[in-house]
């Protein structure tokens, strides 16, 4: 066993050699990522146990989140967010159609990238998950009672919205930053050329409400025309702060490869967020027209509605002095982090080769002190080594995000020297480094990003899976890897393949989940306007073309099974009520033909396909989901006659 090991270790480190042509060599024997003997013991979850932590993933370009248990790595569940989903009717269903309309119409594909908790006291509350839309820009909400999209905001003013979705401390916001800067929307036709008077980059507070979670684009900062990447809310005493990576601001707006690489230092914008409040309750604000749709399901509708809005509120930074400062930081910044104790604000230069922590209380003595180092488009810019904790030296190669384990250490990313490294907070010294396989981007540690990390893990995100599993034709899965940090040093455990490409995710402890998960939909509280709450409601109604079936289903049969009446040409739609009030007994409903797809709806839910009589004759249907001994049984004829 031992030399299949060594044989499988040397092989991957001769290809890691390969991909990334400047490891750094493993010093202090970095050997952490050798299969370690009892590796398996602590990942190993026994059949009917529960893993110990959610692990919530962005599927990246696929649109999606998966479900991950922690420890083992079992995926429990995608949940469909800027997707159809061919497996519960997400985008393909009537009620869930809505949900993926945009001010551009039906868009039912986007890249999601980075799931964000929600948080009370900076302290993950297990209620709602975020995550961002960048190509046509959202942002979702996601019911963690239900494990479904609850709700979705499109944001305005903006282009590849990456920078996105970042919570504040207690929820008040979510934030999100422009990758593109673009023109306003409602200016028009303008040049390319004009970039630097035309373009700008926006800044979108969206508020979340306390009990419901209900989203509402509150306000856009627009800031001088600079890219966005990624950001975090600050915590204690930055709480009423946020901090974001910029890059280009060179403001080139062709080969940025080249021409947004120039300068040697970019800007981390702070946004006192609460000054910005102020500012508009003293009506600084302009109501600036701005078209976006605002999508909400509901659980007791059973339904979607989507509503185009027509404005949103604009603050301009030179009417709001003392509300934004650009604290430089050393070459195109990706992540941006805060430490849990809320003092210590990382950047991660992807092209430099220290890492900057940025202290907040020196931070808030320069800005007492006017200590400033010039303007930029009348923003101030800090004085580098007045913010500055120090820096960390020679970490690695291409440092992209920093996770905290609440015990006075982080832990970055390396994307080009794939691996992840280890450092002390307060001395800026690595403490350990350990290989990834291959090219990690984001990582996780549970809890990290709050204010009481569970320190138990961190998980690797990559880019690159190559040798690590059985080959797949030309398309290889993605990866993430956990490592065990309770020791000093950083210790492989498990491989597992992803679904799409991870950026963002986060784990939280099962316990503030579990318990709450919603097991059945109650049928008298179903407010579906076609819902048929027993088989006595059932019927079949004409309205013109259209012929609308409400239909049930219960184990083993549907009912109406029989439905006569129907036109050649007629659109008919069909109301599945499931009538179960079992946990785990949805029914599926097909039928040949339909022009979009079939269903699957939960025990007390009702959920509506549209099938277009396209044929005379007789057409089956059935239901799709095992449901018991009888479900093949589960069926049904429907005739189309001579119009
Ligand atoms: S990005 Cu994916 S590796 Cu979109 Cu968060 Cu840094
Ligand atoms: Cu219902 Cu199978």
């Amino acid at each position: 066993m031992k030399n299949i090991n060594t044989i499988k270790f040397l092989a991957v480190a001769a290809l890691s050699v390969s991909i990334n042509a400047c490891k750094p060599a493993g010093k202090n024997g970095s050997g952490g990522a050798t299969i370690a003997g009892d590796a398996a013991e602590k990942v190993y979850v026994a059949p009917g146990t529960h893993d110990e932590l959610y692990n919530f993933v962005s599927g990246g370009f696929n649109g999606q989140m998966s479900v991950v248990g922690l420890p083992s790595g079992r995926v429990l569940r995608i949940i469909p967010i800027f997707s159809q989903h061919a497996e519960s009717g997400w985008g393909y269903s009537e009620e869930t159609k809505p949900m993926l309309n945009t001010s551009h119409g039906f868009v039912p594909w986007d890249d999601a990238h980075h799931t964000t908790l929600s948080i009370t006291n900076g302290e993950h509350d297990g209620k709602w998950a975020f995550i961002n839309g960048n190509n046509t820009p959202r942002i979702a909400r996601i019911n963690l009672r239900t494990f479904r999209t609850d709700e979705i905001i499109e944001i305005p003013n903006s282009g590849g919205n990456h920078s996105s979705p970042f919570v504040t401390f207690n929820n008040e916001y979510a934030v999100a930053g422009t990758r593109f800067s673009v023109p306003p929307d409602n200016v028009g036709d303008v040049s390319i050329d004009s970039f630097k008077e035309n373009f700008k980059g926006y800044i979108s507070f969206i508020s979340i409400d306390k009990e419901t979670g209900r989203m509402a684009l509150k306000f856009q900062l627009t800031t001088p025309a600079i890219s966005y990447d990624l950001a975090r809310g600050g915590k204690g005493p930055s709480k009423d702060w946020i901090f974001f990576s910029s890059y280009n601001t060179e403001q080139a707006n062709t080969l940025l490869e080249v021409n947004a690489s120039q300068k040697d230092k970019d800007f981390i914008l702070a946004i006192n967020w609460k000054k910005a409040e102020e500012y508009l309750a003293k009506g600084k604000g302009k109501k600036t027209a701005a078209k976006y749709a605002h999508n909400v399901y509901s659980d007791i509708t059973h339904s979607a509605t989507s509503t185009m809005m027509s404005e949103v509120m604009t603050l301009d930074p030179k009417d709001c002095p003392d509300m934004l400062y650009f604290i430089p930081c050393p070459k195109s910044p990706h992540g941006c982090d805060v430490d849990p104790t809320g003092q210590y604000i990382i950047g991660s230069g992807k092209l430099a080769a220290v890492i900057p922590v940025f202290s907040f209380k020196k931070f808030q003595n320069a800005i007492a002190a006017k200590k400033f180092d010039g303007k930029f488009e009348g923003i101030p810019i800090m004085n580098y080594d007045a913010v500055l904790h120090g820096e960390v030296k020679k970490p690695g190669l291409g440092p992209l995000h920093t996770e905290f384990d609440g015990k006075g250490n982080a832990y970055t990313s390396m994307f080009v020297s794939s691996e992840i490294v280890k450092w002390d907070i307060e001395k800026l010294e690595v403490l350990d480094r350990v290989p990834t396989y291959y090219s990690v981007g984001h990582l996780s540690i549970p809890g990290g990003p709050t204010t009481k990390p569970f320190g138990k893990y961190v998980i690797a995100y990559n880019k690159i899976t190559k040798d690590r599993y059985l080959p797949t034709g030309p398309e290889l899965t993605q990866s993430a890897q956990l490592y065990d940090i309770s020791g000093e040093k950083m210790k492989l455990l498990l491989d597992f393949p992803t679904i799409g490409e991870p950026h963002y995710a986060e784990a939280i402890p099962a316990s503030l989940i579990e318990g709450k998960s919603v097991k059945i939909f109650k049928i008298e509280e179903n407010k579906h306007p076609y819902v048929a709450k027993g088989e006595k409601e059932t019927k079949v109604v004409r309205k013109g073309k259209e012929v609308h079936v409400y239909m049930t289903s219960s184990r083993s049969h549907f009912a109406p099974d029989n439905i006569e009446g129907v036109r050649l040409g007629d659109e008919v739609y069909f109301h599945v009520t499931n009538l179960e009030q079992d946990w785990d007994v949805p029914h599926g409903f097909a039928i040949r033909g339909a022009n979009n797809a079939e269903l699957l709806v939960m025990p007390g839910e009702t959920q509506t396909l549209k099938w277009t009589a396209d044929r005379i004759g007789i057409t089956p249907f059935y239901c799709t989901d095992f449901c018991s001994a009888l479900h093949q049984e589960m069926q049904g004829y429907m005739r189309v006659s001579a119009p």
